[in-house]
């Protein structure tokens, strides 16, 4: 690793905006790749399993040797360890709240929703009742990016003039089911700033190796 950070992470997943948040600070970086969301990949969850008992990416070993999971922890924590890349607001920024409410939200609200939509039969056996469940869980993203909407006021990014990775999150995690366009219909404004940032040229490369905009990306 040679003294940068080692990222457990997967093409599509909520690790490459940890990717893209090292890519834009410029510090070295290695990947250990493992879809651990893939029914079939037994495998990667287990080569997660050291860094993470959650078995889920993203999980990032810092140069220090400390080993942090979650990711809006992890992306806190890269910007306030590379102030020099102005990635989130500083500790006594009047946009400070605002940036760990949204980090947090993302989180808590949205991206947890995944562990059981991946996988019903976490916590409903009835196979039967899985189309349902997957449309209450799309419905209730929705309505929680809808809530973060009304409650933001974006400017060229969420936070104001100055991208943060919160934007970096929000470009990725709404990208997952029920992906973008429904998104867009839920959160305009927001749906403007992920565009802003799908197009920046310093993460160009790095969106068509981890997250290409195939053929119809942006609908179910
Ligand atoms: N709370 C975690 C959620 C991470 C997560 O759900 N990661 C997905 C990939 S996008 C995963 O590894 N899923 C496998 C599983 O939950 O079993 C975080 O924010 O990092």
């Amino acid at each position: 690793m040679d003294g940068g950070y080692l990222l457990y992470s997967a093409r599509g997943s909520g690790g490459v905006a940890a990717e893209a948040a090292l890519a834009l600070i410029g510090a070295p970086f290695e990947v250990v790749e493992a879809s651990t969301f893939d029914p079939g990949d037994v495998e990667s969850g287990d080569r997660v399993l050291a860094a993470n008992p959650m078995r889920q990416v993203p999980a990032l070993v810092l140069p220090s040797g400390e080993t942090m999971t979650e990711s809006a922890a992890i992306l806190i924590r890269l910007a306030e360890l590379h102030p020099e890349a102005r990635l989130s607001p500083g500790p006594d920024d009047l946009a400070r709240g605002a940036f760990l409410r949204w980090m947090s939200f993302v989180s808590a609200a949205i991206y947890s929703h995944y562990w059981l939509k991946d996988d019903p039969f976490r916590l409903v056996p009835d196979a039967a009742l899985h189309a349902e469940v997957d449309r209450r869980i799309q419905d209730r993203i929705s309505e929680c990016w809808a809530i973060m909407e009304t409650a933001t006021a974006p400017g060229r990014f969420i936070l104001g003039d100055t991208l943060s990775v919160l934007d970096l999150y929000v470009a990725v995690v709404s990208r997952f089911r029920p992906r973008r366009q429904r998104f867009y219909a839920a959160a305009p404004r927001l749906g403007e700033v992920a565009r802003r940032v799908d197009a920046d040229p310093r993460l160009s490369a790095l969106w068509a190796e981890r997250y290409p905009f195939e053929p119809g990306w942006d609908r179910l």
